[in-house]
């Protein structure tokens, strides 16, 4: 359609893309087989099958094994510079990729083993497909802070390569104020700060980001809309939401994609972006996200300008490239 392609050669920012949840089952089976990676799955087939899933912990289990074949530096090269290609395809322009550095470092794969191999193919991607980047480094929630204090430190030889620090995994039963600490100290050292908040967890948890972890932005943020006030605050802070909707469809966070809160969260005045998430295991990159919310909830070609616009200003890149794009 006429808006299909409006949205595909709009230039646009994706802000919440985790990159192990890039890793496509083709190159996930060549990975297991290039490093000796026993998997529960033979076939693509089967592996796709495997992703139904109900909630998000359902999810994070698969998610997680599937992650277990990335060992070698150029494993996160490869991997990475496979997104960014895809990315750059569908005209993003720019990119913050999360990586979850204790999804490795747990299973003995040493941090500078992962940081050079994404710094490498971020630094190539740049140079062959002319778009800017950026890594925030996650913590896992289900983990205790302490991990996510050492975590930090070991970034500390990599600060100049990291722009951010963010926190993900279950939301239930972890909440924000339980990283406090290492949020501040992250702050203290020049680190930008973002939350999942409001995934599947109450909209206390959005609160708790912005006013615990002074967070620059919120990644999902749609239980946020259950309470007027912190919604009322979202608007008149222009705190930017990195939404993403196949992923809450495929987690169940909706059930159904014309149930999505998207279109309320710009009736609010909502500084809403669209994003891909896990984008492997969800079905879709961000033109995909653009268009499946664009069909259910019949957003207008102003709509989807206003989407693309917010996330160049929720961007954390130089005012310069912020500016072209704006
Ligand atoms: C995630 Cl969809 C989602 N939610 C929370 N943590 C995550 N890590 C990777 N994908
Ligand atoms: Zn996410």
């Amino acid at each position: 359609t006429d808006l299909g392609q409006f949205i595909a050669q709009l230039p646009k920012a994706e802000l919440h893309i985790h990159i192990e949840g890039s890793l496509e089952p083709e190159m996930m089976l060549a990975l297991a087989a290039r490093n000796g990676v026993q998997l529960r799955y033979g076939s693509v087939a089967e592996l796709r099958a495997a992703y139904r899933f109900t909630n998000l912990q359902d999810f994070l289990d698969l998610y997680y094994e599937g992650m277990s074949v990335l060992r070698q530096e150029q494993d996160f090269h490869d991997l990475a510079m496979a997104y960014l290609r895809r990315a750059a395809s569908q005209n993003v322009r720019h990119v913050e990729i999360f990586f979850d550095p204790q999804g490795h470092t747990e299973r003995g794969i040493a941090f500078k083993t992962v940081i050079d191999g994404l710094w490498r193919a971020l630094k190539d991607a740049e140079r062959e497909f002319g778009l800017t980047t950026g890594l925030i480094m996650c913590f896992l929630r289900h983990i205790d802070e302490a991990s996510a204090e050492r975590t930090l430190q070991q970034a500390l030889p990599w600060r100049d390569r990291i722009i951010g620090v963010g926190l993900d995994s279950s939301e239930k039963g972890n909440p924000p104020s339980k990283f406090r600490r290492v949020f501040e100290r992250a702050r203290d050292l020049g680190f930008a700060t973002v939350a999942h908040a409001g995934e599947e967890g109450p909209a206390d948890y959005v609160r708790e980001a912005l006013d615990i972890l002074a967070v620059r932005r919120i990644d999902h943020g749609n239980r946020a809309l259950d309470d007027p006030e912190l919604t009322a605050r979202l608007a008149a802070e222009k705190v930017p939401l990195t939404v993403c909707p196949l992923s809450n469809l495929r987690l169940c966070g909706v059930s159904d994609m014309a149930q999505h809160p998207l279109k309320h969260m710009l009736r609010a005045g909502l500084m809403a972006t669209v994003n891909s998430d896990d984008p492997a295991y969800f079905g879709g990159y961000v033109t995909e996200n653009f268009l499946a919310v664009q069909q259910a909830l019949g957003l207008t070609r102003e709509d989807i300008v206003t989407l693309a616009r917010n996330s160049f200003t929720a961007a954390f890149c130089d005012e310069a490239v912020k500016q072209r794009h704006l």
